[in-house]
């Protein structure tokens, strides 16, 4: 997922079948927009059983495991994408709020949106282990843009 701590670091966010449904789905991209993060890759999927399970198989032992799967997996299609730049792992955490939205600041995408934890509208990667885990499990290597500068628009 890019080198740590450099411009080329990046991370999986994906907006889930809530998120989608809900139609937040350019609020959502426009926070990673403004502060700075580009969109090297993104597509709508809608998630089988096997995609689903593998995503959070780190979670295959949890109570919630079960219910987890069949909301990603209700038929609504997620939004699956890769951003990049400086500290966008941790810093696409913080964007996202907290795991349980009650915990959530305001101000973060699930402190502002929603208010159940089975319901928290997105996923961001954890760490650069999940980051590079789950872009080679959401995105083929030739779907992500290698090149991405801004161009300057008003220059021609
Ligand atoms: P995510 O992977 O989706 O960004 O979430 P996270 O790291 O903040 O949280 P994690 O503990 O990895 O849990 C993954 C997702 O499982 C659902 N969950 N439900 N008690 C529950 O019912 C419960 N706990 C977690 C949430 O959708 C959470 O985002």
């Amino acid at each position: 997922a890019g080198e740590l701590g450099t411009s080329t670091e990046r991370s999986y966010v994906m907006i889930k079948p809530d998120g989608t449904s809900r139609q937040i789905v350019g609020d959502i991209i426009s926070r990673f927009e403004r502060r700075g993060y580009m969109l090297v890759a993104m597509k709508t999927v809608v998630p089988s059983q096997e995609l689903a399970k593998e995503h959070y198989i780190d979670l295959a032992k949890k109570p919630f495991y079960g219910g987890l799967v069949k909301y990603i997996t209700n038929g609504t299609p997620v939004v699956a994408m890769v951003w990049q730049g400086k500290d966008v792992i941790r810093q696409g955490r913080r964007l996202v709020g907290a795991t349980n939205p009650l915990e959530a600041n305001p101000g973060s995408i699930r402190g502002d949106f929603c208010v159940s934890v089975g319901r928290n509208i997105i996923h961001a990667s954890d760490s650069h282990e999940s980051a590079t885990k789950e872009i080679g499990l959401w995105f083929h290597e030739k779907e992500l843009a290698t090149e991405y500068r801004p161009i300057a628009w008003d220059m021609i």
